[in-house]
């Protein structure tokens, strides 16, 4: 704050000592003002405003408006010295509508610096109606004029005319230059926005006075626009103030001058064009140029911040976890894009199923047209992920008929995409349980059986290493174009093992599928496997779910394992026969069947045949052994190493199977 007040203090000094001594003399009269940092020796009047550049901007474009400038002094003129004067000054005239600006600059001598009874428009804020014209006003005004007025008889819209006491010109002309390299005139838009230069030159002893104007790119032309004869010692009086006004009417200009030379006793000096100050960018478009600007970089601001968000969104979109040590899994590593292209952006049209490991989805792979099946499955933790994704990988080496191939993987963070051959008729379950889907005959149902005993022979002893599928069931057997049953889903189990609460025992699989012993330890086995593939042969045989309950319209639920082994009892074993087949089987192969499933749901694990076994009694190679009279031999509820299975809460137990489906695999018992 200390600072502004000493500035303006040194400022004044400047001033007191170029001007005032000029003003005090009254003999010395010429100034001249390249832009008009000093506005301490102007008298603005109206809207006039000094720009901060040093711009003098007479009027903006409100309407009705007048705008003057006057050098604060006055000049001596008609007194024994001459009435001679030369002043040249650059201005430009900026329209908001081509032609449609007004009204326009007087340069203009006065005997008064009032007035306050002048009118805007087409007085130029000179004159009134009342006073126009009157020889009593002894003003001369050189006007740039932009509106033709036929009252005042103007000759054009843009005109330059020399006034004596009134609007109405003693001379004028259309705005125009002589060219001295061309020789010729050449017109002038007086309101186009571009500065131009006047000069205006009185000799006493010719009483002629010029007027000459040109583009402030070129010097003086030779000659004037206007050469009139004039007596000024008729007009001006001996005090006279020399400076502009300027007028907006309907019709709206931005009126500027920029600089202003004016000499009472020789040629004014020439104004340095390039010292003056700059018009505000682009003209007339003063004020909505910044804003189109403004506007122009909020747009830009928001392409950029929008093209800039759908890349991001893009990359996170299709954006995958690798780490270094997936490099060797590479050709079982799938794109994340390109699944989701396959599945239509896991579109819910491409749902094929949905279990307790996550959704699985139809897709074709765009590069190849295969068809493939994507499964889906949430897995937040790191922990494990390594190992998992080696199992998954070398899972994919596994080869066999009856088993879904898996082709490989996809990460992202919190889930794991697997990506296996897609099986045109889906799951067994539906076929057994739904009624949109044919009915199997039992030569299907048998070859179903087979198949997936082979499959789970290979990975329990055939393959490099004992692979456990821990979850079988009907709903994850799988059936290809020709109805073969396929295993799927393999080893997935194993992704649950890693990174559990050690509070809970995490028990993967299935209720009605699991053994006992698999709920009391939750340490899987091929022994469990075979539980598991048991009570999916019983299902296969009867047409029956392994855990029936009351609310699926029976009056009590019903363990199958129970039923077929009292059906057994009874010697009636082919009581426990799907309905659905209305006895169209192979009644030795039935039998085999069901004894079997009652077999493999031995409580006692070591009791339980192999699936190597399994094999041979299913081919017929060796002979099925008797099966134990014990009441409570078979199945998770009878056996007393069961006993801790009961103590399990059955509501508990019951709960996910009967809020969800037979699908479900995950069970997190509590210990
Ligand atoms: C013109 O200038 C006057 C005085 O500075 C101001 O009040 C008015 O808003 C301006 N009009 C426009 C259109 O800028
Ligand atoms: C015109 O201006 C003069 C002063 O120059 C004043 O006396 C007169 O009243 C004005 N007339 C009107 C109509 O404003
Ligand atoms: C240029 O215009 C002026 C004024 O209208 C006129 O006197 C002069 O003869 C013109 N010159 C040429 C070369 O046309
Ligand atoms: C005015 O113009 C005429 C014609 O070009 C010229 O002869 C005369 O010297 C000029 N007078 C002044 C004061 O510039
Ligand atoms: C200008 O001065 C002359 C001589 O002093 C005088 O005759 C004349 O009336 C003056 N003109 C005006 C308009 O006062
Ligand atoms: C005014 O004219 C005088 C005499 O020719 C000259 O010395 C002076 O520099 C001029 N000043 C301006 C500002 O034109
Ligand atoms: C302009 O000049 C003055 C002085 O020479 C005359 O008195 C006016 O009558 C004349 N006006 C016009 C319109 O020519």
């Amino acid at each position: 704050m200390a600072i502004v007040p000493r500035i303006s203090l040194h400022f004044l000094i400047l001033l007191y000592v170029s001007y005032i001594p000029l003003s005090l003399a009254k003999d010395e009269t010429y100034f001249i003002y390249n832009g008009f940092h000093d506005k301490a020796n102007l008298r603005l009047d109206g809207i006039t405003e000094i720009h901060r550049n040093g711009l003098l901007q007479l009027t903006n474009l409100s309407r009705q408006e007048v705008g003057r400038a006057f050098y604060q002094f006055p000049m001596k003129f008609n007194t024994t010295s001459s009435l001679s004067f030369s002043t040249n000054f650059v201005f430009a005239m900026v329209q908001q509508v081509k032609n449609l600006g007004g009204h326009g600059i007087a340069f203009t001598i006065s005997p008064s610096r009032d007035f306050s009874h002048a009118q805007a428009n087409r007085y130029l804020g000179l004159f009134n109606i009342s006073n126009n014209g009157l020889s009593t006003n002894h003003i001369l005004a050189i006007e740039l004029d932009t509106v033709q007025d036929p009252e005042f008889q103007d000759i054009a819209m843009n005109h330059v005319g020399i006034n004596v006491n009134g609007m109405k010109s003693n001379e004028s002309a259309p705005a125009m230059y002589f060219s001295n390299k061309e020789g010729k005139n050449i017109s002038l838009d007086l309101m186009s926005g571009n500065p131009m230069h006047l000069w205006i030159d009185y000799d006493e002893a010719e009483k002629l006075l010029n007027v000459t104007l040109a583009p402030t790119t070129i010097p003086k032309p030779n000659q004037p626009l206007l050469s009139t004869p004039i007596d000024l010692s008729q007009i001006l009086l001996e005090s006279m103030y020399v400076g502009f006004s300027s007028a907006t009417g309907t019709l709206a200009s931005d009126h500027y001058i920029l600089g202003w030379s004016f000499n009472k006793s020789g040629p004014s000096q020439s104004l340095e064009i390039l010292r003056l100050p700059q018009l505000p960018r682009q003209g007339k478009r003063a004020i909505p140029g910044p804003m189109i600007m403004t506007f122009g970089i909020a747009v830009a601001l928001v392409l950029i911040t929008v093209a800039g968000a759908a890349y991001i969104l893009r990359r996170m979109k299709y954006e995958e976890i690798r780490e270094d040590w997936e490099e060797e899994y590479g050709p079982h590593r799938f794109s994340y894009k390109n699944l989701h292209k396959a599945t239509k952006g896991f579109n819910d049209t491409e749902l094929l199923g949905e279990g307790g490991f996550g959704k699985v989805y139809k897709g074709i792979l765009p590069s190849s047209n295969v068809q493939i099946a994507v499964k889906r499955v949430s897995h937040d933790s790191k922990q494990g992920m390594k190992e998992f994704v080696a199992e998954i990988v070398s899972m994919g080496r596994l080869r066999h008929r009856n088993l879904v191939q898996l082709l490989g993987y996809c990460r992202r963070r919190g889930e794991l995409l697997l990506v296996y051959d897609y099986m045109p008729n889906g799951s067994l379950d539906k076929f057994l349980y739904s009624n949109e889907q044919p009915n199997l005959s039992w030569v299907q149902r048998f070859r179903i059986i087979r198949g997936v005993v082979s499959a789970l022979l290979y990975l329990h002893e055939e393959w490099e290493q004992v692979v456990l599928h821990r979850d079988v069931k009907a709903s994850n057997v799988l059936l290809d174009a020709e109805l073969n049953g396929r295993l799927g889903d393999f080893g997935l189990a194993r992704l649950y093992d890693h990174g559990t609460n050690p509070q809970t025992t995490l028990v993967v699989g299935t209720v009605g599928y699991l053994a006992p012993e698999l709920t009391r330890t939750g340490r899987a086995t091929t022994c469990t496997d075979a539980f598991a593939f048991g009570a999916f042969m019983l299902e296969v045989a009867c047409g029956r779910r392994p855990i029936e309950l009351p609310a699926q319209g029976l009056a009590e639920g019903v363990i199958l394992v129970d039923w077929v082994s009292e059906c057994w009892r009874r010697g009636a074993i082919l009581d426990a026969s799907d309905p659905k087949l209305e006895g169209n089987y192979v009644v030795e192969e039935m039998v085999l069947v069901l004894k079997l499933g009652l077999l493999c749901s031995n409580a006692i694990p070591a009791a339980r045949p192999s699936m190597k076994q399994v094999m041979q009694f299913l081919d017929g190679d060796a002979d099925l052994p008797e099966l134990p009279h014990d009441s409570v031999s078979f199945g998770a509820f009878t056996s007393n190493e069961a006993s801790d299975f009961m103590s399990f809460p059955f509501s508990q137990a019951y709960a996910p199977f009967s809020s969800m489906s037979s699908t479900d695999s995950i069970l997190r018992v509590g210990r």
